[in-house]
C-alpha cells in the first residue's frame, strides 16, 4: 500500500491517492471526514481554520460503502481558494496579476529559502503553497483509510499531546484505549492530563499576545498489533524505522523516540530490557513496555509507543532577522496570519501517518487482495502467536 498527495495550500483542493487496500473493506466518507474533522481542532490554531471546513469527497476506489481494490483517491476542497483564484490558477497570466503576493522575503526556519535555491523559483510562494502544514489534511485523509482497516483488524490507535512548551502532562497507564480516545477527544489541547491542560492553554495564549509560537511532543499508542509485524532482516522493512521515518516527515517535526527513548541512553542494560513472561491464556508477554513495543524491528506484541517532536511553527508575527532575495537587503520577517500552536492538531496528523505505517506492514505480510482473507490470516496468526 502506498500513497500520494497533491496541491497547494491556498490552490482549488488537495488530492489523494490510496492505492493497494484490499478489495471488500468497508469504507465510507464519514471515515474519513471524522479524521479531518479532529485535525482542524485545537487551541492555537489561527484564522485559516475559521475558513476551512474539511471534507472528502472520494472520487474512485469505492463503491456502496466497500474498496474495490482499486486506487482510493480522494479529494478535500481547500475554500480559502476562492479569496486567491487570481494569484493561485493555473492558467497564464499578465505581468500585473503575475507578480501580485509575489514572495521574496524567506522565513527563517521555513521552507522557503532552500526550496528556492533547489527548483530555482524566485518567487517563494511556489514553495510555500506546498511546503505548508496545509498538506497534512490529504495525509490524514490516507490515514483515515489504514485506520479504518487497523480497527476492522481489531487494532486501535490514538494520538494525544505529550507536552506544549515544556508543559509536561503526567503519563496515564491506568487508562484504557477507549478512556484515552474519550479524554483525549474532549480535551482542547488533547491532553490526557488534565491538570496540565490550563497551562498549556495559557502558554499558547501567551505566545499568541507576544507573536510568538511553541510547539511540543506529540505521543501515539497503538494496541492489539500480533508479535512479529515487520522484520529485523533488511533496514528498509524494520517497522519502527518506517514509523520514525513517516513522523519525521511532518512538517516541523524534529525527532521520534519509542518507549523510554532517549532516556535509554542513561540507563544500564538491566534498566531497559523488558524481560519476558509466559502464560497459557496469552503466550508471550513482556513485564514492562520500556523498549515501546519494538524488539529488532519488529512488533513484540506490547502496545507501541512512539513520541514526536514538533518544532515551534516558523511563521512568526514576532520578527526574526531575514534576508531578501532580490535586493539583499536585511529585514525583520512579518506575516499577515499563522497557528500560534498546532500541536494538538499534529497529535492526530502523527495517529494518521502511524497507522499507515502499520497498515502497510501488515499489508506487506499478510494475504493483501481480498479484506476477509486478510481478516482471516491474521485471526489465524494472532492463534500461532497465542499457543507459540
Ligand atoms: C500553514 C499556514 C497557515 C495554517 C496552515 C499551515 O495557513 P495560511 O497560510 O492559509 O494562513 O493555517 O495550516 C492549514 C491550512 C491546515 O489545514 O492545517 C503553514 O505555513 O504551514
Amino acid at each position: 500500500m502506498r500513497y500520494l498527495t497533491a496541491g497547494e495550500s491556498h490552490g482549488k483542493q488537495l488530492t489523494t491517492i490510496v492505492e493497494g487496500v484490499p478489495a471488500g473493506m468497508p469504507l465510507t466518507s464519514a471515515n474519513i471526514n471524522a479524521s479531518l474533522l479532529r485535525r482542524q481542532k485545537g487551541h492555537g490554531r489561527g484564522k485559516r481554520m475559521q475558513i476551512e471546513k474539511d471534507l472528502v469527497d472520494i472520487c474512485g476506489g469505492v463503491r456502496h460503502g466497500y474498496t474495490l481494490g482499486s486506487p482510493i483517491a480522494m479529494v478535500v476542497k481547500n475554500d480559502d481558494f476562492k479569496h486567491w483564484e487570481d494569484i493561485m490558477g493555473e492558467d497564464p497570466v499578465d505581468v500585473d496579476k503575475e507578480i501580485r503576493r509575489t514572495v521574496s522575503r524567506p522565513r527563517p526556519g521555513h521552507a522557503d529559502l532552500n526550496g528556492a535555491i533547489k527548483y530555482g523559483h524566485r518567487d517563494m510562494r511556489n514553495i510555500l503553497e506546498r511546503s505548508s502544514a496545509r498538506e497534512t489534511a490529504a495525509r490524514v485523509a490516507a490515514g483515515a483509510v489504514a485506520k479504518t482497516m487497523l480497527n476492522h483488524l481489531g487494532i486501535n490507535i490514538v494520538g494525544f499531546v505529550h507536552e506544549i512548551a515544556g508543559i509536561t502532562a503526567q503519563d496515564k497507564p491506568e487508562l484504557s484505549m477507549e478512556e484515552k480516545i474519550e479524554q483525549s477527544e474532549a480535551s482542547s489541547v488533547r491532553c490526557l492530563d488534565k491538570t496540565v491542560e490550563q497551562q498549556m492553554k495559557d502558554a499558547i495564549d501567551q505566545a499568541k499576545k507576544d507573536g510568538d509560537s511553541i510547539g511540543g511532543i506529540c505521543e501515539v499508542h497503538v494496541e492489539g498489533m500480533p508479535a512479529g509485524i515487520g522484520s529485523y532482516v533488511h533496514y528498509d522493512r524494520k517497522l519502527d524505522a518506517r514509523i520514525a521515518f513517516a513522523v519525521q516527515s511532518i512538517n516541523a517535526f524534529k525527532g521520534v523516540e519509542f518507549g523510554i527513548g532517549f532516556e535509554a541512553s542513561r540507563r544500564p542494560g538491566s534498566k531497559v530490557h523488558d524481560e519476558i513472561i509466559w502464560s497459557e491464556e496469552e503466550g508471550f508477554k513482556r513485564r514492562t513496555n520500556n523498549l515501546g513495543g519494538f524488539e529488532g524491528g519488529m512488533t513484540s506484541g506490547m502496545p507501541i509507543v512512539v513520541k514526536g517532536v514538533m518544532k515551534p511553527i516558523p511563521t512568526l508575527y514576532k520578527p526574526l532577522q531575514s534576508v531578501d532575495i532580490e535586493t539583499k537587503e536585511v529585514f525583520n520577517a512579518s506575516i499577515e496570519r499563522s497557528d500560534s500552536c498546532a500541536v494538538p492538531a499534529a497529535a492526530v496528523v502523527m495517529e494518521h501517518v502511524v497507522a499507515f505505517e502499520i497498515a502497510r506492514a501488515i499489508l506487506e505480510q499478510f494475504p493483501n487482495d481480498q479484506f476477509e482473507k486478510l481478516q482471516v490470516a491474521i485471526d489465524q496468526y494472532r492463534e500461532e502467536v497465542r499457543c507459540f
